[in-house]
């Protein structure tokens, strides 16, 4: 494991992601995690989910709030805010557009890991390579409780890695075959809460369990450039929102600053 942590934009092409401190200030994180304790709060008993390689009717868990940006305005509002898009801006250019999110929250003690995986093999609607997750810290995240890992530079040429099952208690059950020497590059993205961090949806990623006493919560936001990548939105499960810039596609719901959000939509 290597204790350097990328916090330079300029180096997110190369390496595959970024740490940015401190983009959401203390208040801000405090909302978020009453707005969290309240979806907690109201966790039905099923969830339907993506896992091993298909939609499933599984017990529910708080790793798999999927998709509350539609949903909840709260959401919504944090996927447009300015402190986050700049720092999305930075790696992908200034016409962005928010295409998934996902809060993912390890509880305290039995926390599900993520086997390694490529985020972008994922998503069969969406056609590019300019795609970044904001990986917004809810909770202060460190080793003990299971935060980000990434392996550096694996994104180098957008290789497309055969998945295979973990047969385990992870989230996804899938995983990529990673080498020993590949996983003693991996990189722990430790951070307080309020920090968020970058990663490529081609670079490798994962987390350990949370066998800590302290819940590890996250809220992942995921942005394209809106003028390279391409969205199937009849294919895509949720909306997609221009939030940044211009583009010429009236498939996508504008919430650029300074525009009413829409309905919640389900
Ligand atoms: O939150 C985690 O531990 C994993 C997150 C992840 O895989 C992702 O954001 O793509």
């Amino acid at each position: 494991m290597i204790d350097y942590c990328n916090t330079d934009p300029n180096a997110y092409a190369s390496e595959g992601y970024c740490l940015f401190h401190k983009a959401l200030n203390k208040e801000e994180i405090a909302a978020a995690r009453a707005e969290l304790d309240r979806l907690l709060g109201n966790l039905p008993q099923k969830q339907v989910v993506y896992k091993d390689g298909e939609n499933k009717e599984v017990d529910a868990r708080p790793e798999y709030l999927t998709e509350p940006h539609p949903k909840y305005p709260f959401w919504l509002e944090l996927c447009r805010h300015p402190r986050v898009l700049d720092a999305v801006e930075s790696v992908l250019g200034a016409n962005l557009i928010l295409i998934m999110s996902h809060l993912i929250v390890k509880r305290a003690s039995d926390g599900l890991s993520v086997a390694w995986h490529q985020d972008n093999t994922y998503w069969h609607s969406v056609k590019g390579t300019d795609i970044t997750t904001v990986w917004l810290a809810i909770d202060d995240t460190d080793r003990s409780n299971g935060c980000m890992q990434v392996i550096p530079c694996t994104h180098e040429g957008y290789p497309e890695l055969d998945k295979v099952s973990t047969g385990g208690q992870d989230l996804l059950g899938l995983t990529v075959e990673v080498t020993s020497e590949m996983e003693a590059a991996a990189v722990c993205l430790e951070m307080p809460a309020g920090s968020v961090s970058l990663h490529d949806s081609f670079v490798l990623h994962g987390s350990d369990a949370n066998t800590s006493g302290r819940r590890r919560a996250a809220y992942t936001m995921r942005y394209a450039n809106a003028k390279t990548v391409a969205v199937d939105t009849a294919q895509h499960w949720v909306p997609v929102y221009l939030v940044r810039g211009e583009i010429d596609n009236t498939d996508y719901i504008d919430i650029r600053p300074g525009r009413n959000l829409p309905e919640p939509n389900f």
